[in-house]
């Protein structure tokens, strides 16, 4: 048996950074990455058998709780009719119908393989649709690793403290505005000058990606009332809140109603697989329709296609995202008062499956808060609770994820480590 830290500096001679994704490197908490092995429920297994209560679920997508029998099943059967064909199937119409009849902004839909493709995809159809370049983005908000979009972005540009990538020709970004999160008045003095050159806003409706921060009221209403006005596209880019924060997305929280939405992680259940959709004038735009060209050979990829249909299935049953909703407060309020037990400035909030800790007294409104609380507590806490065997999302610019089935057993024991954890924070 190879330990962690054996299988690390293996990886480092063959993967850059000895990881296919920067986060995971554990460079922004220190110490070695944890190798899984395997997980089951809401537990992974590292490469030393340790066992670990995970609250990443694959930053998201397990919102079932990992391995779950009916999605593994789905997937089964699925595979032994083949593995990709490259040509329609009916379960395509299938999960394209769920996606719609759920999220009622989307009246068409098209399957892609990941998040960073969809949004992609949609930035390029608001372009082609409107006949204009620029966009509107926020500070800290991540929209997948295309050029345009990874000026000023969350996730793990954000975790490195460098959140414009490297490799970018200023002239690709030249056409990307980016604004502050919940800065409405910012948002109408760009529209004040170049109201007739936006092509779209895109925001994560609730941000994920620089840790959870919330939309504050009015702000999303800012963004719908300006691009009507000015004939711009609203894109809710949906990856990482879609069927994670409630069966509606953030869309159906707060009845603001995007043009279009993208999607990934929760609807592949794990599965590669993205999504972007929305009003039926605009995705007439796409090739072969129009003019807007988009293609993918893996995309609806079957497999994929049948773990996202169980998976919608199976978070369409009553009463769903009440409980998981319950969970993940009953974490939140119990770390929270451990916390403040033991005098430690400590915040939280959540949505549905999703949740942000803060070392801050007051649960952060803009980047600039998250970049104020105490992140090197973060990282102490971090390494103390997965000592414990608890595995927290490895940088303080990163949402927490809970699934059916952590239950009151896995909450308790997380609490009860926490306490140790805060204790020895003090
Ligand atoms: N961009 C992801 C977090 N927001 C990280 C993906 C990964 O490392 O798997």
């Amino acid at each position: 048996m190879s330990t962690n830290a054996e299988l690390f500096e293996r990886a480092c001679r063959s993967i850059p950074g000895g990881v296919n994704s920067p986060v995971r490197a554990f460079r922004s908490v220190g110490g070695t990455p944890r190798f899984v092995a395997r997980a089951q429920g809401p537990y992974f297994w590292d490469a030393e058998d340790k066992r670990y209560i995970d609250y990443i679920g694959s930053w998201g997508p397990a919102i079932l709780g990992h391995a779950h029998p009916a999605v593994v099943k789905a997937v089964q059967d699925a595979a032994v009719h083949g593995l990709s064909y490259g040509a329609p199937t009916e379960a395509e119409i299938e999960i394209a119908e769920l996606l719609i009849e759920r999220l009622p902004s989307m009246e068409q839909v098209r399957l892609v393989s990941s998040g960073t493709e969809a949004t992609m995809s949609a930035i390029r159809l608001a372009r082609g649709a409107t006949g204009r370049n620029k966009i509107v983005k926020f500070e800290g908000c991540y929209h997948g690793h295309a050029d345009s979009l990874l000026v000023k972005a969350g996730s793990g540009l954000l975790t490195f403290g460098n959140p414009t990538s490297a490799g970018v020709p200023a002239e690709f970004v030249s056409h990307t505005i980016v604004l502050d999160y919940n800065d409405s008045n910012a948002v109408r003095e760009a529209f004040n000058t170049h109201g007739k050159d936006i092509a779209c806003v895109i925001v994560e409706p609730m941000a994920g990606n620089m840790n959870l921060v919330k939309p504050v009221p009015g702000f999303l209403e800012t963004l719908r009332e300006l691009c009507t006005k000015h004939g711009a596209v609203l894109v809710f880019d949906e990856v990482m809140t879609g069927f994670r924060v409630g069966p509606r997305g953030v869309q159906g929280i707060t009845g603001v109603t995007p043009d279009l939405t993208t999607l990934a992680k929760v609807i592949g259940g794990g599965m590669p697989i993205g999504a972007f959709g929305g009003r039926a004038d605009i995705m007439a735009n796409i090739a072969p329709l129009g003019g807007v060209y988009q293609a993918g050979t893996l995309s609806g990829n079957p497999v994929a296609v049948a773990a996202g249909i169980k998976t919608l299935e199976l978070l369409g049953e009553p009463g769903f995202y009440d409980k998981l909703g319950a969970q993940t407060r009953k974490l939140t309020e119990g770390l929270t008062e451990r916390a403040k037990h033991h005098g430690i400035a400590f915040s939280a909030d959540s949505e549905g499956g999703m949740f942000g800790i803060y070392f801050a007294a007051n649960v952060p409104k803009s980047l600039n808060d998250v970049s104020a609380s105490d992140i090197d507590r973060f990282k102490k806490f971090f390494h103390g609770m997965l000592d414990h065997g608890v595995y927290f999302a490895p940088s303080a610019y990163e949402a927490g994820f809970v699934s059916a089935m952590h239950d009151d057993s896995v909450i308790d024991a997380t609490i009860i480590a926490a306490d140790s954890v805060f204790k020895s924070l003090a």
